[in-house]
């Protein structure tokens, strides 16, 4: 990563730093990584109809590299792609 790269999709480091204090709540025990634990705990707090096999299904389309943890990365890639959605 490299800060003198610009891109039309460029985040300000306010952005991403709203998304960090999102991921750090998601990342309950604060190892860096969120596991599908720690997901399906939130996303049934925060909407308690949710369908636990609909939130196994979000985390796989976070989870970018399939290996059960969502990293930061993953989660701001994710997190850029609904923000252009709009
Ligand atoms: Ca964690
Ligand atoms: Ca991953």
């Amino acid at each position: 990563m490299s800060d003198t790269q610009t891109s039309p999709n460029k985040m300000t480091a306010e952005q991403i730093a709203d998304i960090r204090k999102d991921f750090d709540f998601f990342d309950r025990d604060q190892n860096g990584q969120i596991d599908l634990h720690e997901f399906i705990d939130l996303l049934t707090i925060l909407s308690p109809k949710t369908k636990i096999n609909h939130v196994q299904e979000g985390f796989d389309l976070i989870d970018g590299n399939g290996d059960g943890f969502i990293d930061f990365e993953e989660f701001l890639s994710w997190w850029q792609e609904c923000w252009w959605e709009y």
